[in-house]
């Protein structure tokens, strides 16, 4: 991925490479374009790289990644942790097999939830490699609230919802809003050009959020960052936050938020 627009060669820096890196880490933020994210490999997958966007090092309660599994790859056998998953499909396509549950296909636009506890195992198609974003959170139980069972589906069977009633905003949660036994929400978040929430939010939960459509400006504490799609940004707590879309077609991105539970003292 270039990080300018100058004339380049391959194998040779191009020029501008250094000042005009996007990327900023503060310490209730980060914003990560891609370019700068190198990758690794992990113990319990095959022919799969991973590159971690947000993780507790940075100072986020969850862990972000991205998964390019090459045809084929994929999990080198069921992983069941301590912990729930989320993956949502950003390219390609997976083979997603919950605990002894016939594997499911998901397509670009797939997604699923596995509680904790909870064994899962996927494979790439044979054919062409994928891209998986994927997000790993330690369950906050709560009294008298058991935990969620397993989601997968697509999110083209969803219909765009917008509770603001504002003009030109769409949502999908990806899962159910407002049910008690998740401790968060993944949300795709549809803005037309221009059109930007209400009000700078300040608020107590945090954001990953992964850029899938479009570009836009993003306020984070107070500086102004411009973003477009496979950019990542962690928010902390209280880290400020507006979204002002641009350019000529909608911006859609993926949002985490850790919701539901109360405070830790
Ligand atoms: O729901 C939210 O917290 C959302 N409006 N925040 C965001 O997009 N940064
Ligand atoms: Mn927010």
């Amino acid at each position: 991925m270039r990080s300018t627009n100058f004339p380049g060669k391959a194998g040779i820096v191009p020029p501008g490479a250094i000042g005009h890196n996007r990327g900023v880490v503060d310490h209730n933020f980060a914003f990560i374009p891609p370019e700068g994210v190198l990758k690794s490999r992990l113990p319990a997958w095959t022919s799969t790289t991973v590159r971690f966007l947000a993780a507790p090092a940075l100072g986020a309660g969850f862990a972000q990644y991205m998964l390019e599994i090459e045809p084929s790859g994929g999990t080198a056998r069921p992983i069941c942790v301590d912990l729930q998953h989320f993956f949502y499909v950003v390219s390609g396509s997976v083979e997603l097999g919950i605990e002894s549950n016939a594997p499911v296909s998901l397509t670009t636009g797939g997604f699923a939830y596995v509680p904790t506890g909870v064994s899962f195992a996927m494979k790439c198609d044979a054919t062409a490699p994928a891209r998986v974003l994927a997000l790993k959170k330690r369950y906050e139980t709560a009294d008298g609230i058991a935990t969620p069972a397993p989601i997968i589906s697509q999110h083209q069977s969803m219909p765009i919802t917008n509770h603001t009633g504002l003009e030109g905003r769409g949502f999908k949660h990806l899962l159910p809003m407002g049910d008690l036994s998740f401790d968060f929400e993944m949300n795709l978040m549809f803005f037309q050009p221009g059109v930007c929430f209400p009000a700078v939010e300040t608020h107590i939960m945090e954001h990953g959020l992964f850029m899938l459509e479009g570009q836009g400006l993003y306020y984070l504490g107070n500086t102004w960052h411009e973003i477009w799609a496979d950019d990542f940004i962690w928010m902390g707590s209280f880290c400020p936050q507006q979204f002002y879309p641009t350019g000529s077609s909608q911006a859609v991105y993926l949002l985490y938020k850790n919701v539901n539970r109360d405070v830790v003292l």
